[in-house]
């Protein structure tokens, strides 16, 4: 069975930054449902068409679309040794449709990324200045928070409740929140 770790906090907290250098380390896939969606998006597929207009608007794809994206890529090889979901759970529903395939794999920690909204919304206009990421905005980001306080934050109670939960404090150096990451492998 293999090991899942989820990285779970707001959008700009450095869930991707960190996950790109942990699961490198670690040997574990690093699957960003953002990054894919994006792919999807660049390559003009079905799901692309469909998730453009909410991924500008800082909104999220419905889950029946996200759920059977991430589940596909959990099959694959590269998953075997483990994996850090970056950016998924983001629902109760994506949650609970995880625990429907714990038969395969095992949720081992939720890291969860604590960083205050000023921090957050400074480092996602700073990207946006050369990222050409069409949600890196400031009409985007707002919505972006909003939605992650009213679907995403209640996650942290239901992991909490299944003892998997670790906090950490996102604001300071990506080398120093880095080493507090690693030693939770
Ligand atoms: P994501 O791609 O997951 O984007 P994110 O939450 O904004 O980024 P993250 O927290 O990873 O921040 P990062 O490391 O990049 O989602 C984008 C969209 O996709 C969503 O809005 C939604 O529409 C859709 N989507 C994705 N998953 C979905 C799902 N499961 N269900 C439905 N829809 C879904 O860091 C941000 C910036 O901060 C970077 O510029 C970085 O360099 C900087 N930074 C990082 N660490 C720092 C530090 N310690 N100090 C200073 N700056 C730092």
């Amino acid at each position: 069975m293999s090991n899942l770790v989820i990285f779970l906090g707001p959008p700009g907290a450095g869930k991707g930054t960190q996950a790109a250098k942990i699961a490198k380390e670690k040997n574990f896939a690093h699957i960003s449902t953002g990054d894919m969606l994006r792919e999807h998006v660049s390559s003009g597929t079905e799901l692309g068409y469909t998730a453009k207009t909410l991924l500008d608007e800082g909104k999220l794809v419905p889950d029946s679309l996200v759920i059977e994206m991430l589940i596909e890529r959990l099959n694959s090889e590269d998953c075997k040794n483990g994996a850090i979901l970056d950016g998924f759970p983001r629902t109760l529903a994506q949650a609970e449709s995880l625990d429907k395939i714990s038969n395969q794999f095992k949720i081992a920690k939720v890291i969860v990324f604590d960083a205050n909204h000023e921090e957050l919304v400074k480092r996602i206009l700073h990207r946006g200045e050369t990222s050409g990421r069409s949600d890196d905005t400031e009409e985007s980001v707002n919505v972006r928070l909003e939605v992650y306080e009213k679907d995403t934050a209640p996650l942290i109670e239901y992991y909490t409740k299944k003892n998997l939960v670790v906090k950490i404090n996102a604001v300071g150096e990506v080398d120093n929140i880095y080493n507090l990451i690693s030693g939770e492998f």
